[in-house]
C-alpha cells in the first residue's frame, strides 16, 4: 500500500479504536487548564479511567497568559508539593514560589498524561447527559470545535461518566448549561467576585467539590459557582483545587 493511504488507515484505525473505549469512562474532566490537569493526575494515579475534553488545541487554560504577558506566575508554598509531584521548577521570591509559565503547562500536561489520562484536543463539551431515579449527571455531550467554529449543524455524540469536573475556568461552563437545563437540581452561578487574592486562594479549596449528584467543580469554576473573590496570576489555589476535587471524588467512586 501507499505511504499515503497507510497514513490514513493507521490514523483512523488507531483514533477510531481509542475513541470507542472512550464511549464511557469513570471520570470526564471538561478542561485542560492547571485544576483540570492536576485533578487528572491524582484520578489516574487512583487507577480511575480519566478522560480530559478541551475545545483548543492546546492545553494550559490560562496559565500561558502568565501576569499580565510576563511569562511567570507565582504559587503559595502550600501547593509544594503538587509542584514536586508534577517535577515543575521553582525559585523562592518574596515567600512566593515562582515558575515558568510554559514549564508549568508542559509538565502538569506531561504528569496527568504519564499517570494513564485522556487528553482530547479541539472537542468541545456543548451538554451534559441526564438520568432520573436519581437526578444525575451521568454524562457529556461533546462535538469537534471546528464544526462549532463553522456553523454546521451536525449532532454530537454521548460520553458517559461516573463523574463531570467543569475544569472550565471563568467561563463554568457545565454549570451555566446545567443551572439553564436541569434547574429542578438548583445551581445558581453567582459569577466570581472582585479581586483579594489571599482569600480568594483559601476559599477556592474550601469551596470545592461535588455541585449535584455526577457533577464536581474545581478551578475558577468554584469561584464563579460560589461568588468568591479573583485571585489573579496565581496558581495554588488552582493546584489545590484540583488535587481536591480528585479526593473527593476518589472517596466517592471508590469509598
Ligand atoms: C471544552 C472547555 C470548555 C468546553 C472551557 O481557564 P482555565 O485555566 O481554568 P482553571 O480553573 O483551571 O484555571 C483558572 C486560571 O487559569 C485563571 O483564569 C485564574 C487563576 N484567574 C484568576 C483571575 O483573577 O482571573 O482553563 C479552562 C479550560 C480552557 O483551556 C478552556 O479552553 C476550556 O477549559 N474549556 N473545554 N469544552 N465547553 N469551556
Amino acid at each position: 500500500m501507499e505511504l499515503d493511504a497507510l497514513i490514513t488507515r493507521t490514523i483512523i484505525e488507531e483514533a477510531s479504536k481509542e475513541l470507542s473505549e472512550l464511549s464511557s469512562v469513570d471520570v470526564a474532566i471538561v478542561g485542560a487548564g492547571p485544576s483540570g490537569m492536576t485533578a487528572a493526575k491524582y484520578l489516574a494515579e487512583a487507577g480511575l479511567k480519566v478522560l480530559i475534553v478541551e475545545r483548543k488545541l492546546s492545553f494550559g487554560g490560562g496559565i500561558g497568559g502568565g501576569g499580565m504577558l510576563f511569562h511567570k506566575v507565582v504559587s503559595l508554598k502550600e501547593a509544594k508539593s503538587i509542584l514536586d509531584d508534577f517535577g515543575v521548577r521553582y525559585s523562592e521570591r518574596n515567600g512566593l514560589l515562582v515558575t515558568d509559565a510554559s514549564e508549568l503547562i508542559a509538565k502538569l500536561a506531561s504528569g496527568a498524561i504519564s499517570s494513564g489520562a485522556k487528553i482530547l484536543l479541539g472537542a468541545s463539551v456543548e451538554d451534559v447527559v441526564v438520568r432520573t431515579n436519581p437526578l444525575r449527571i451521568a454524562g457529556i455531550v461533546v462535538q469537534w470545535s471546528a464544526i462549532h467554529i463553522s456553523g454546521l449543524h451536525v449532532d454530537p455524540l454521548s460520553i458517559m461518566t461516573r463523574a463531570v469536573v467543569d475544569a472550565t475556568g471563568h467561563d463554568a461552563s457545565i454549570i451555566r448549561i446545567v443551572s439553564k437545563k436541569v434547574p429542578e437540581l438548583g445551581v445558581n452561578p453567582r459569577g466570581a467576585g472582585p479581586m483579594d487574592a489571599a482569600r480568594g486562594e483559601e476559599l477556592v479549596v474550601k469551596y470545592t467539590g461535588k455541585v449535584v449528584p455526577g457533577l464536581y467543580a474545581t478551578g475558577m469554576a468554584v469561584a464563579e459557582l460560589h461568588g468568591l473573590p479573583r485571585m489573579g496570576p496565581i496558581f495554588s489555589g488552582m493546584l489545590l483545587s484540583g488535587k481536591r476535587v480528585a479526593e473527593v471524588i476518589i472517596r466517592d467512586l471508590k469509598g
